[in-house]
């Protein structure tokens, strides 16, 4: 057990008693407490043994009892009667998305409908729309989450899956028999979700049934889907499925180039070999047109040895191109011509903005987010909390913004001196008419801020493009926030055209945030390098609603480096005073 896992399983409880129809302070309560244990700073272990877990807010002992069973025994009684007493369809409904707990209580209650099949039929012979508080338009959008929820499954965030290889990975790794082992499809392109995680490993032909042994029998491991004498498949926990492959060391190059895809980009990578007379596959290179008559790479080896991709690469005289950019979308011409970029690393970054504080909805105070960013050896951190209109984030309404200000100013004063500056931002909201959440006058107190839409996602493609592109003309909009509000495998974008949203970032010199947050990689990586092109900067921003939030900082850099991006072109790579001077230079 670990804090992770107890706070999903607060979380789901305060779900299945929103779903019974409990009480709504009840419900808040285990969603608060499930949002306490995840951003915990201490040791959650040692808070159970030593009986301080009543001392945290919102913990009464109810929650203490409940949260010590857990972690002693694993599981939670109180949990799995809830789990029990509903049916798990109805579970299972409110993962559509829009659709949540009270309104799957009506359908279970008036359609006797327990299950996403007989909301569908419910839905397709009009009898939701008959319901109190649905209509048409309801009814219509849930089939439209049921189709959506279809699509969406069987797929992964990144973190997710990349949390689940990396344990992988090292297990296999210490195996004695594996020489060199490595994850690769979508998962090392860095795309923002995954479908399946493949392995290879490289070992002598006689070790392979072992390395598969192992692979199956990992603790992460809970079904097998096949298993060969060379290949396995199998579900590991949270559902993702993983591949594993075990290939001599001399195909292993091939194999990785292979396997790691994009399937366009191996197209177009086999397309060249063939112009140059050679086959290519996951064995190795062969005399093309021998493949079918005689025999390929598979088994007389490669015709051209090749130690590592590079030197795949460099066979068919490209550049290195690094797994990110393998998406066939110009890169082999770029390669070829010498014209990769250099891509930024996670390295390069200096700080961060974007940052919520126990001001709105922040789980932690400016001060330990300004400790924990100091801790990850950063220079600076830019906060920006919620905005008037944000009432349910608690939002901070005018009188509240000079003490929010001076806040900041006083921590900066305090933690200057241990090497990081602290940047007054907020994160103002673009209203449904375009205007911003405050007066200009208390805009022009923030050292940035960033504009962000949070309400009104249904309006049509113009108006919300006309919306935005009017509030990034406001000379005191530094950045704009999450561009496209989508929220992956789960709410789709909002209609808008980012290619009129980014030319009025570079008209107007805002900053177009590439926001880390896992579920969101918003900015997306295609339009990254469009954005370069009319020369608009990114910011990568963790959204931090806490201090493990910052943790996203990689794979948004990974995010960015799909974008085709350089140090030059993201702002937290400069130092502080250059990137103050950035931030200030729009106003001027
Ligand atoms: P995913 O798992 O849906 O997130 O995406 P990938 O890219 O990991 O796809 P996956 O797991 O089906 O296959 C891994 C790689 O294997 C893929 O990126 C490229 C290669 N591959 C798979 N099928 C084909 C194919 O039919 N032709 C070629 N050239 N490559 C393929
Ligand atoms: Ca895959
Ligand atoms: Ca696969």
């Amino acid at each position: 057990m670990d804090k992770a896992k107890v706070a999903e399983i607060l979380e789901e409880i305060g779900t299945l008693l929103d779903l019974k129809g409990e009480n709504p302070f009840k419900v808040r309560a285990y969603h608060n407490a499930a949002r306490l244990i995840g951003g915990l700073q201490q040791d959650l272990g040692a808070l159970v043994e030593t009986g301080q877990l009543r001392e945290l807010k919102g913990i009464g002992e109810a929650l203490s009892e409940k949260i010590t069973e857990l972690w002693k025994t694993d599981r939670l009684k109180y949990h799995d009667d809830l789990k029990a007493s509903l049916p798990s369809g109805l579970v299972e409904m409110i993962a559509i998305p829009g659709f949540g707990p009270k309104r799957a209580q009506v359908v279970h209650k008036k359609l006797k409908a327990d299950s996403i099949e007989k909301l569908e039929a419910a839905c397709k012979d009009g009898r939701i729309a008959q319901l109190e508080g649905f209509g048409e338009k309801s009814q219509e959008n849930i089939l439209q989450g049921i189709e959506q929820l279809r699509r969406f499954a069987g797929r992964h965030h990144y973190h997710k899956a990349l949390a689940a290889a990396l344990g992988i990975l090292e297990s296999l790794r210490e195996h004695p028999a594996a020489i060199r082992c490595e994850y690769a499809g979508s998962l090392r392109r860095c795309r923002e979700t995954v479908g399946d995680v493949d392995f290879l490993v490289s070992a002598k032909e006689k070790d392979a049934p072992a390395l598969i042994e192992r692979f199956v029998r990992l603790p992460g491991v809970i079904s097998i889907n096949a298993k060969g004498e060379t290949k396995s498949s199998v579900v590991l926990d949270g559902g993702i499925q993983a591949d594993l492959r075990v290939v001599s060391d001399a195909q292993f190059p091939f194999a990785l180039a292979y396997f790691t895809g994009s399937k366009e980009h191996n197209i177009a990578l086999r397309v060249r070999a063939l112009a140059r007379g050679l086959s290519l596959n996951e064995y190795g290179f062969s005399k093309a047109g021998k493949d079918k008559d005689e025999k390929g790479a598979r088994d007389t080896g490669s015709v051209i040895q090749c130690r590592t991709e590079e030197d795949i690469h460099e066979a068919m005289e490209l550049d290195y191109i690094p797994p990110e950019l393998r998406e066939e979308m110009g890169e082999i011409e770029a390669a070829e011509k010498g014209k990769l970029p250099k891509l930024i690393e996670k390295e390069n970054l200096r700080g961060t903005f974007h940052c919520h504080s126990t001001w709105t909805d922040g789980a932690e105070t400016i001060g330990s987010m300004a400790v924990a960013a100091q801790e990850l050896g950063l220079d600076y951190l830019g906060m920006a909390d919620h905005s008037k209109s944000e009432f349910q984030a608690r939002g901070l309404k005018d009188d509240q913004i000079p003490g929010y200000i001076a806040e900041t100013r006083k921590l900066d004063r305090k933690f200057r001196k241990l090497g990081l500056r602290i940047f007054a931002g907020i994160e103002v909201d673009i209203l449904e008419n375009g205007s911003l959440d405050y007066s200009d006058k208390i805009l022009a107190q923030f050292d940035y801020c960033i504009a962000a839409v949070h309400r009104g996602f249904t309006m049509d493609e113009m108006t919300m493009t006309a919306r935005i592109v009017k509030a990034l003309a406001n000379p005191h909009v530094t950045m704009l926030a999450h561009p496209t509000g989508r929220l992956l495998l789960s709410r789709e974008a909002y209609a808008v055209d980012m290619r009129a949203v980014i030319e009025a970032c570079a008209k107007h010199g805002v900053i177009i945030e590439l926001n880390s947050h896992p579920w969101r990689l918003d900015m997306d990586w295609r339009w990254w390098k469009f954005a370069k092109e009319r020369g608009v900067k990114c910011a990568i921003n963790p959204d931090a609603h806490g201090t493990p939030d910052f943790q996203s900082l990689a794979i948004g850099v990974g995010i960015a480096r799909k974008g085709w991006l350089t140090r030059d072109d993201v702002i937290n790579c400069l130092p502080a005073d250059k990137v103050e001077a950035v931030l200030k230079a729009r106003r001027k």
